[in-house]
């Protein structure tokens, strides 16, 4: 049988499959994609064999994961440097970003957008509880927008307990695989809970010594939306390694940087410092955002910030 996992433990699986619902499935000791090497073999997304091992049972296994089209991997930040798989045979990442409680820093957002990058899906900006920010927050909230609109990336901003927008962003997942990513305390549940009220997953207030979440989510959880598609609750982010990649190519997940260094004068200019560099030029002029650039340069110049 075949059927598409919609949650992954760690410990078992929930496989949906076709005409029979629901199944809790275990894997083989072996059982592992080609090439991977992840804290988790199976991921939500995954289209996967399923046999029935003990019929009286009941008890259900993966025997087989097909190819993924494509995946979003995120790197641990401890010593192992193994990876976990977030999601596999997606469509489109929402990344979910408030500038109060918790505040998300823009390294954090342009380090998930280089990893989306990476792995060519296609990531859009959704900042939340606009209902909080104060005339400064809201002041921020435009300069940042515009910074990664002309980026090349699409923002909404919404307040999922006011209710504002939320009709537009429905229009954007509509249809589509949805990962949703993003700090813990967001409001990634909540928003899911607004859009399938009956879904009624667990939320909890931000900490207010902290002003930080609280880790309520913890698998990623794949759900249907009534208007079509489906969407993907997964736990919050606490810190984000970048993946392996050379510092040449740095430049090419940066979609506004990439561009313009067509015309820098340098084939194997790095942007930093050298002359006739058409992203400084473009960064002086305000057609690159000056937190993107410093975004690159501290990703270019700091091994160690992988970790952080
Ligand atoms: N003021 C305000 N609060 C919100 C909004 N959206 C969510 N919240 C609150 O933010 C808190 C955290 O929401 P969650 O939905 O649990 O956040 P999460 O992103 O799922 O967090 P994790 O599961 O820990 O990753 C809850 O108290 C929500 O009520 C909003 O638009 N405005
Ligand atoms: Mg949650
Ligand atoms: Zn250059």
């Amino acid at each position: 049988m075949e059927g598409i996992v919609i949650k992954s433990t760690g410990s078992f699986y929930v496989v949906r499959i076709g005409g029979v619902g629901e199944a809790i499935c275990s894997i083989r000791g072996k059982l592992r994609l080609k090439g991977f090497r992840t804290t988790n073999p199976v991921t939500v997304g995954d289209i996967v064999d399923v046999d029935m091992e003990n019929e009286a049972k009941g008890d259900f296994v993966i025997t087989h994961i097909h190819e993924r089209k494509n995946y979003l991997i995120r790197k641990s930040t401890n010593l192992s440097k193994e990876s976990h798989i977030l999601a596999a045979n997606i469509d489109q990442v929402l990344v979910l970003v408030t500038l109060s409680q918790p505040e998300t820093s823009t390294v954090f957002i342009d380090r998930f957008l280089v990893t989306a990058e990476a792995y060519n899906i296609t990531a859009i900006l959704c900042f939340n509880k606009i209902d909080l920010y104060s005339d400064e927050e809201l002041t921020a909230l435009k300069s940042l927008k515009r910074s990664y609109q002309k980026a090349g990336y699409d923002c909404y901003e919404i307040s999922v307990t006011e209710n504002r927008n939320l009709n537009e962003l429905s229009c954007v997942l509509k249809d589509k695989t949805t990962v949703l990513a993003g700090l813990s305390g967001v409001g990634k549940s909540s928003l899911i809970n607004k859009l399938e009220p009956t879904l009624n997953l667990k939320t909890d207030d931000i900490s207010e010594a902290h002003n930080t979440g609280k880790h309520t989510t913890t698998f990623a959880e794949m759900f249907p939306l009534h208007g079509g598609g489906y969407i993907i609750d997964t736990p919050g982010i606490r810190s984000f390694g970048l993946i392996d990649m050379k510092k040449e190519e740095l430049s090419h997940y940066f979609p506004e940087i990439f561009k313009a260094s067509e015309d820098c004068r340098f084939y194997n200019c790095t942007h930093i410092h050298e002359p006739g560099c058409a992203v400084l030029k473009a960064v002086k002029e305000g057609g690159i955002s000056e937190s993107r650039y410093l975004s690159y340069c501290s990703l270019m110049e700091d091994e160690g910030g992988k970790y952080r």
